[in-house]
């Protein structure tokens, strides 16, 4: 069996990953990186990711970055994480909708959850205000395709549902409007009674439980509205 670690921090998007190997029922381990001691940017991190961010997938004797190429891997290794695509377009489009995850959404979900990171204190406000005035686009968007779908593809579950449901949680935590937007809130109801969900939670817990009895726990402000 191949060795798996996942390297992590709670909260982070590294609960994607964390949530696609439980739902391939995949044995692994996971690794907490401390960001307050700035271990991501430490040269053993950077090793397993130059970039010193998480997640950094090591599977067997290799080392990968970036959810969607994560998803891709696991995808063409294990399958279960898309719907098979019936040709390149197809695939394409699938690669479109993580993307639109990752490059769309996660940028917002990061100032609307610690905006002075961008802007100091003083401009926090300001930032996190049009990165809201953005997400509402892209929350109506996703709003209305699960309208009448219970994942993102339909009846059938993917590794879509999971980066959507990471967007949307590390938003409602943090102050963001989300009852504006019912069915994205159902969908992500539906995903905490999934098994694999819970465990992934746990795991996040369990690291949260770490840092904090270390006190290494970063908890960013939430502004008030
Ligand atoms: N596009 C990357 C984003 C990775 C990313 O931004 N990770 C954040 C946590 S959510 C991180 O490691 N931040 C630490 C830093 O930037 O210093 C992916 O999808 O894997």
């Amino acid at each position: 069996m191949t060795d798996i670690v996942l390297y992590m921090s709670p909260g982070s998007c590294a609960k994607v990953t964390s949530i696609v190997l439980e739902e391939l029922e995949l044995s692994f381990k996971t690794e907490v990186v401390r960001f307050m001691k700035g271990e991501h940017k430490s040269p053993a991190f950077k090793q397993k990711n130059p970039t010193g961010k998480v997640p950094a997938l090591i599977y067997g004797d290799q080392a990968l970055s970036e959810n969607v190429a994560i998803i891709s891997f696991l995808n063409q290794v294990h399958g279960k994480l898309l719907p098979k695509a019936q040709n390149a377009m197809e695939q394409a489009k699938q690669l479109a909708d993580l993307c639109f995850c990752s490059s769309t959404l996660h940028p917002l979900v990061t100032r609307i959850r610690m905006p002075s990171f961008f802007a100091g204190e003083d401009n926090a406000r300001t930032v996190q205000d049009i990165a809201i005035n953005a997400m509402d686009e892209f929350f109506g968007l996703i709003d209305k395709r699960l309208d009448e779908k219970q994942w993102w593809y339909g009846d059938e579950w993917s590794a879509m549902d999971a980066y959507l449901y990471w967007c949307f949680w590390r938003v409602e935590g943090a102050g963001y409007h989300v009852d504006k937007f019912p069915n994205y809130c159902d969908h992500a109801r539906r995903m905490e009674q999934r098994p694999a969900v819970q465990r992934a939670i746990a795991r996040d817990n369990e690291a949260s439980k770490i840092l904090e009895s270390e006190g290494l726990l970063f908890k960013p402000k939430n502004i008030s509205r």
